[in-house]
Order: structure tokens, then sequence, then C-alpha cells
């Protein structure tokens, strides 16, 4: 099976980042033969760092990364083509799949949503005018959608960090975090929020210590002026109070999801990093992608409405207000406040909700499973 995965990267490392993470699984847990087209293999690099990013070709994890080159060179349409998240592809590339003696499986990968009507979308065709059917692919969290990414050993290898201590401890140390016994370790990966200052001061006037960590990135400018230093990068540390906050490098994504596993609570943004936090079964808070209209806010609410069910109510309300007030950048230090209350119950949650989150179908699997029913 020969799969062809277009990516372009709009902003940030989403786009990339959801389209290696599934390269990858197809090759190592599907057999598929996999190349990925990026348009900027300088966003590769920084979630893949033994990466080149001025080599046009690469293999990498057995996925071939080329370079999406302006002028487009005629290649082999491959059995299944991804448009990821409608890039648009090539015109000479559309009529080579057109032109094969089966044509190829065209599937445009969707942003993720947990609202209701993505149920209703997944797996349409479109036809196009050239006679072949584009299917609209949506992940999700229902077995009516595509699913969530998920690599067939993420749970063990997950449990068996967070299991065993040492694990964990020599990790940390390998990122140069020494873990204090009874701090909460928090990892904050967040776009600019005006909302932040008032919740280190939260962390920094607590009765029990917090340790902060900041992967390199947007946010770093709002905890600099909150710290009243300048030029924060990795390696530094500032202590306020009870707050140690600890700047680290930018890492791979599997090292990303080991911290995250190491974190008793996760600060994420965007699509990937969210659903990897998922994974983590650990209590979390979604910085979701700001869309006009405040489109983003009903995102949020379709998704707290699948994730709350069979929460007790007041943990639920107190969960509810404190992720509004972290995407509106207002009151979040109260509503923090009031979560401290509910921290077991959703420690608990957090676990249950990403066991049976994982009962279901991934989604590298479920694209696989679409192609061979469509032949
Ligand atoms: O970078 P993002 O803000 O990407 C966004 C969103 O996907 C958004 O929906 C989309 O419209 C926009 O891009 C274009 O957040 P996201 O999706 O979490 O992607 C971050 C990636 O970076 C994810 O794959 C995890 C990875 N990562 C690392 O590999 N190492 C790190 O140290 C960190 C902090 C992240």
């Amino acid at each position: 099976m020969k799969w062809d995965i277009f990516c372009s990267v709009v902003d940030n490392f989403g786009d990339i980042g959801v389209t290696w993470r599934l390269a990858r699984q197809l090759v190592a847990e599907h057999g598929c033969t996999v190349r990925l087209w990026v348009d900027d293999l300088g966003a590769f690099a920084r979630i893949c760092p033994q990466a080149h990013a001025s080599q046009n070709q690469q293999v990498e994890q057995g996925v071939e990364v080329c370079q999406w080159p302006i002028d487009w060179k005629p290649v082999a349409a491959p059995d299944v083509v991804i448009e990821a998240f409608a890039c648009t592809l090539p015109p000479a590339y559309i009529s080579a799949m057109a032109a094969r003696a089966r044509p190829s499986l065209w599937l445009n990968l969707e942003y993720l949503s947990a609202e209701d009507w993505v149920q209703g979308c997944h797996g349409l065709p479109s036809m196009q005018s050239n006679g072949l059917q584009k299917f609209f692919f949506f992940p999700g969290f229902t077995g009516k959608t595509g699913g969530l990414l998920r690599e067939g050993n993420l749970l063990v290898e997950r449990d068996a960090l967070q299991q065993n201590p040492l694990a964990r401890q020599v990790f940390l140390r390998s990122l140069g975090v020494e873990s204090q016994p009874d701090a909460q370790l928090i990892s904050l990966f967040a776009y600019e929020n005006s909302g932040l200052p008032e919740w280190f001061d939260a962390l920094a006037g607590a009765a029990q210590p917090s340790h902060l960590l900041v992967p390199e990135g947007r946010v770093l400018a709002d905890v600099q002026r909150w710290l009243g230093v300048e030029q924060l990068a990795a390696g530094h540390v500032h202590e306020r109070g009870s707050l140690r906050v600890q700047i680290l490098p930018f890492v791979s994504q599997q090292d990303y999801d080991r911290l995250l596993w190491c974190c008793d609570f996760n600060a994420v943004r965007g699509e990937d990093s969210f659903v990897r936090a998922l994974w983590a079964g650990r209590p979390l808070v979604w910085h979701i992608y700001k869309q006009a209209d405040d489109a983003h806010l009903e995102k949020l609410q379709a998704f707290l409405t699948l994730y709350q069910q069979d929460l007790p109510a007041p943990a639920h309300a107190a969960l509810s207000e404190f992720w509004m007030a972290w995407n509106t950048g207002e009151g979040i230090a109260e509503r923090w406040q009031n979560l401290q209350a509910w921290r077991a119950e959703l420690a608990k949650h957090a676990e249950k909700t990403a066991l049976k989150w994982a009962s279901q179908v991934d989604l590298a699997t479920a694209l696989v499973q679409f192609y061979r029913n469509w032949l």
C-alpha cells in the first residue's frame, strides 16, 4: 500500500504534528510505504530534531519526507492520497491520480472537533470535476467518526513510565528537571494569554509548591513579563514564592509525550498536543486555536460536554468554568482555586476517559480500513 500525505504548514506545529505522527504510524503498524510532502521543512525539523531542514528529501523513521516544491515536478500517484486540512493538491498531481488504472483514493483529513455534525459528515464523498471522488475524513471521539491518533503501544509505554518512579526521574533529569517530592508538576504549552499573570500569582501564593515546565515557544513573552526578566531560554529556572518556573527545550514528539505523562496537570493547545494530553490520562486544560466569531468556544463546549459525561456535577461546573476562563483570559486564578477541591476526581476521570477512548479504533487503523472497504 503506497500513501502520499500532503501537509501545508499554516502556522505553528499542528499541521506537521498530525501528519508526521500519522505517517510514522502507517509505516510502523500497517506496513505502508509513505511519502510525506511538507512545504516547511523547518517546522518539521522542530518536532523531529534529527531531521535536516535543508534536505529536500530524507527518510526519517521509515517515512520518506519530501519538500513540497512550489514548482511541482510530476511523480507517480500512489494508492491513497491524504490532503491534510484542505491544503490543495497540485493540479498535475490530481491528473496523475485520475490517470492510474485504479485511481488513487483521495481523502481530505479534517480538523478535530467533538461537534455533533461531524458524525454526519465523516466519510462523505464529494465529486470532483475530473470524475474523482474526494472523501472527507473526520477525526473524532465516537465510533461514527475516524477516531483519534493513537499508536498501538502508547498506553502500555505510558503506564510503564507512570508506574516507575525511577524511570520518571531519569527521563525528567534528561530534560534538566529535578522534581521536588511535594510539588505538583505542571506543563505549560499555550498561546499568548493575558490571563496567565493572575494564575502565576495564585501558584506563587499557594500553600503547595508548584513546578511549572514551559517548553520554548509563544507563551514565553507572558512568562518573562510576569517574572520581570529578559530573554528566557531553555534551562532557565526562576522561583517566586511557591512557584518554580523552568524553561525546557522544544523536544521530539516522543519526548513531549513523556513529559505529559510525568506531569500532574498539563496545559496544552491546538489539536495534537491536546490529544496527547488526553492519552496521558492526567487532568488538563485546552487552549483551543482561536477562530473568527468565537467559533472555537463552541468547539470547546462540544468537547467539554462529551468529556464531562460521568463526572460529578460540582466537579463538572468547576472544570467548565476553568477551561472557559483559560480561553477567554478572564478569572483564571479564582477558577483554578475552585478546581483544586476536585483534583482527585479529575485525576480519576482523566485516567478513565483515556481508557474508554482507547477502546475505540484509532485514526490510522480507521484510514486503512476505509481504504480496504473502498477497494
Ligand atoms: O502548534 P499548535 O498550536 O498547532 C495549531 C493547531 O493544530 C491548530 O488547530 C491549527 O489550526 C494550527 O496549528 C495551524 O498546537 P498542536 O496542534 O498541539 O501542535 C503542536 C505539536 O508540537 C504537537 O505535535 C506536539 C509537538 N511538540 C513537540 O514535538 N515538542 C515539544 O516540545 C512541544 C511543546 C510540542
